[in-house]
């Protein structure tokens, strides 16, 4: 029966499993053991030989961030290890290469990606990694094309679809914490900067932003298009100046493909509004221009890989080519791309915008603010992001392009 792990007990427990014994060596004795989980819900160690390394993550029964008073299902591992082993079919050498998975003890055995470092770390420290844009757009309309009725076979969408339909605690996680305990005085709400108090009470009586927050809500809960990683923020992303990968996709299950883009788009202009606040060391100019500059690759690349796949690979029940291609009319083919990227692009905004307003008014914060010490300036960054997710929530049919999104960015950060 399931038994959670220790630095004491995971030698012993593992040491006979044929993927630890051929990265690490059969003598647990020299193994060196860490337990380095700094997320919200997991343990996460690892483990290093003479021989060489891996990482173990196991679910804990409850989520770690607040504790046992909040029971969580060991299954999230399950989910974990089928979404990293189909993204790893979808975009290959973009996640860690998974070495083993027990499903009664809830966890996986990974590859150790060194010397990475998570993301969000990077772009607190001002670190301008060259390749990130092009590595997620990539990643990003591989998986979301790849996974989606535009691509797989009706049944075997429908298999996986109902597959990840277990996945209900973990959505539930999102349909509340991001969607509507903001827009409330929920219990488990907790912003860290008294000064934000009138903008928060602003944000909660704006009807507005409530109606767009329950709308993105309705399309992350109603809208399965495709196999999603579910939480693509920049904690879940591992980075060198050469290589990305992407971690944790434990909250994966089938919603909309703009829910990972507009996700992870949220915490590069998170980051950028944060920058302010990392200024001791010199201006962060630089770093805001990088962001912004990342974002436009990220997005240009997305759209122009998921065009190619379209025109390539489009072998799924949708849009098929026998009601275009090969009828000679490939110019409907490029218009039903247009449509779906427009809608895309709408509902990114949605998503991006809410999820700016969570990481700030909800449970569950980002490094990118928290790690501004002094207080009133934690806030005018907060401040800053909180009416820029509003702006591109709300208003999101009528904003045309990264550009525009880029430059009220910029606008709102000046002043
Ligand atoms: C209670 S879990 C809080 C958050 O941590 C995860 O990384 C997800 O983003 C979730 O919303
Ligand atoms: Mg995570």
């Amino acid at each position: 029966s399931y038994e959670a792990l220790t630095v004491d007990t995971l030698g012993p427990r593992l040491c006979r499993l044929p993927a630890m014994q051929e990265r690490l060596g059969a003598d647990p004795s020299g193994w060196r053991i860490r337990e380095v989980g700094d997320g919200n819900l997991n343990l996460v160690f690892i483990v290093e030989s003479e021989a060489g390394s891996v990482v173990v993550k196991q679910a804990l029964p409850y989520v770690r961030l607040v504790g046992e008073s909040w029971p969580l299902p060991l299954k999230r591992s399950f989910f974990e290890y089928h979404a990293l082993t189909r993204q790893a079919a979808r975009d290959p050498g973009r996640v860690p290469a998974v070495l083993h998975f027990d499903e009664a003890q809830a966890l996986v055995v990974m590859e150790f990606l060194s010397p990475h470092v998570i993301l969000r770390r990077a772009l607190i420290d001002g670190r301008e990694l060259p390749h990130i844009g092009h590595d997620l757009g990539l990643f990003m309309a591989r998986t979301l094309f790849r996974g989606s009725d535009l691509s797989m076979s009706a049944a075997g969408r429908k298999a996986d679809l109902a597959l990840f339909a277990g996945n209900v605690e973990l959505c539930d996680i999102t349909e509340n914490l991001v969607f509507s305990d903001p827009y409330f005085e929920a219990e488990l709400n907790a912003h860290t900067t008294p000064q934000l108090d009138p903008l928060v009470a602003e944000l909660r009586a704006d009807r507005d932003m409530k109606v767009t927050a329950q709308r993105m809500k309705h399309l992350f809960a109603a809208k399965a298009e495709t196999l999603v990683h579910g939480d693509l923020h920049t904690g879940s992303i591992m980075v060198t100046d050469d290589d990305t990968r992407v971690i944790d996709p434990e909250f994966a299950f089938y919603g909309p493909m703009a829910f990972d883009v507009g996700m992870l788009f949220s915490n590069f202009w998170m980051s950028y509004f944060s920058q302010a606040g990392h200024e001791h060391g010199g201006s962060r100019d630089s770093m805001r221009a990088y962001l912004l500059g990342v974002l436009d690759t990220c997005w240009t690349t997305f759209r122009n890989e998921f065009a190619h796949l379209w025109r390539t690979e489009r072998t799924g029940m949708l849009y098929q080519k026998s009601l275009f291609e090969d009828r000679g009319d490939a110019l409907g083919a490029e218009q039903a791309l247009d449509h779906v990227l427009h809608e895309l692009w709408v509902d990114l905004l949605g998503f991006a915008g809410v999820e700016i307003h969570r990481r700030i008014l909800g449970l569950a914060h980002n490094a990118d603010f928290e790690t501004i010490e002094d207080r009133g300036r934690r806030a005018a960054c907060e401040a800053r992001a909180l009416k820029f997710g509003r702006h591109i929530a709300v208003n999101r049919a009528q904003i045309h392009g990264m550009d525009e999104v880029n430059a009220l960015a910029r606008r709102i950060e000046t002043g």
